[in-house]
């Protein structure tokens, strides 16, 4: 097939749980949500879950709009592609942009799918009914705050908890949540904070003590070689998620044994075809691996919830109910964890059916190529 047109819609969801960034409190997040149409007519949609700042990568909501709407649409519009896997190539010579690309990836998967009336889960190889989902809690003003929102998410029935950490907020808040909780599936995400000191290897041999699953992306994305360092001197596995986006990064990540376990994000990724090639390599040379999240909304989310459902996705992952995040959401059903499991769902394409209205009349701005 081909697709015939691209529209692109800015869209800004209020979100149910106001929360603190390194820089100011976000009361909504702004996605861009994308609809391609096929020769056919038949429609598929995507979405950009970039960040609005430049802080957990490069990209930011201005950059995907700007080059979605200057380079990639423009690529994709008219390009024959067989299958999605091939889809990418009309923006293969276009370098990074992930979280853009990982828009147009997902849709072109979702029209596809839809177009021959099968499961986004079956196309990409999924082979799990249910995908087992966790919680990502950010860093609190207190501890109470903290052992609060763990006892609210475990009522909710998840079983899988990840902590935000960073320098002041690491030992104290773990050791609380795990003197509490001496049984909870626990882990912790630095998002790249710590300089490789002496300090935070002492940090790091304290958290050692706290039976985690792991320790997620301790130090900066481009720091394979610290992240070795640190892997051979705790027994906890090292987990990479900033530091992989494609799949030279992983290769190199493996030869190096920067870590063990793989945080395969869609997003950060480029899209399903290259989250499903990562997970493959990453299986296949012994890593563990386990499906991350960037607060996407419907459409995002129900990529994630597909490509969980690969055989490899054994850990628990950060793909919980939609109703975490949001009070509203763009696709129905809502997307729930009942007892920390979210179903797979049976209907073609991503298996949710998008509000088109509610995207059409509270897009900020919208283009068509
Ligand atoms: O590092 O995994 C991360 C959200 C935004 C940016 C980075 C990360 C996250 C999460 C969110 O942890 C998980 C979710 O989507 O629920
Ligand atoms: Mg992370």
């Amino acid at each position: 097939p081909s697709v015939a047109a691209v529209e692109a819609f800015r869209l800004s969801l209020p979100l149910v749980r106001s929360f603190q960034t390194s820089s100011h409190r976000k009361s909504h997040l702004e996605h861009i949500v994308v609809r391609v149409t096929g020769e056919d007519g038949t429609a598929g949609w995507g979405e950009i879950a970039s960040p609005s700042d430049p802080y957990y990568c490069p990209e930011t909501v201005d950059t995907c709009w700007m080059v979605l709407q200057r380079y990639l649409a423009p690529a994709l519009v008219g390009a024959r592609w067989e299958h999605p896997a091939e889809a990418g190539r009309a923006w293969a010579r276009i370098r990074g942009h992930h979280f853009a690309k990982a828009g147009l990836d997902i849709a072109c998967w979702d029209l596809w799918t839809r177009a021959n009336g099968t499961r986004l889960a079956d196309a990409l190889g999924g082979t799990r009914p249910r995908i087992a989902a966790g919680v990502s809690l950010g860093i609190e003003a207190t501890v109470d705050e903290l052992l609060a929102q763990v006892e609210r998410y475990l009522a909710d029935g998840y079983r899988r908890i990840k902590l935000k950490i960073a320098p002041g907020w690491d030992v104290e808040p773990v050791r609380a949540v795990r003197a509490a909780h001496p049984d909870l599936a626990l882990q912790v995400d630095a998002n790249g904070v710590y300089p490789e000191t002496p300090e935070a290897l002492a940090t790091m041999r304290e958290l050692d003590g706290a039976g985690l699953l792991l320790i997620e992306q301790p130090f900066a994305p481009g720091a394979l070689a610290a992240h070795a360092r640190l892997a051979e001197r705790i027994a906890t596995p090292v987990c990479l998620d900033e530091s992989v986006d494609d799949l030279d990064q992983l290769d190199s990540a493996i030869a190096l044994r920067a870590g063990s376990v793989l945080n395969v994000k869609v997003s950060r990724m480029g899209g399903l075809t290259a989250a499903r090639l990562a997970h493959e390599r990453a299986v296949a040379a012994g890593w563990r691996v386990w499906c991350g999240g960037m607060h996407e909304f419907g459409v995002g989310r129900a990529a994630n919830v597909a490509i969980a459902s690969l055989p490899g996705f054994e850990l628990p992952g950060d793909v919980s109910g939609s109703d975490k995040y949001y009070a509203h959401d763009i696709v129905a059903p809502a997307i729930r964890a009942v007892d920390g499991m979210v179903e797979v769902p049976s209907g073609p394409g991503l298996g949710y059916e998008v509000d088109e209205a509610l995207v059409r009349e509270q897009a900020s701005a919208a283009f068509h190529t």
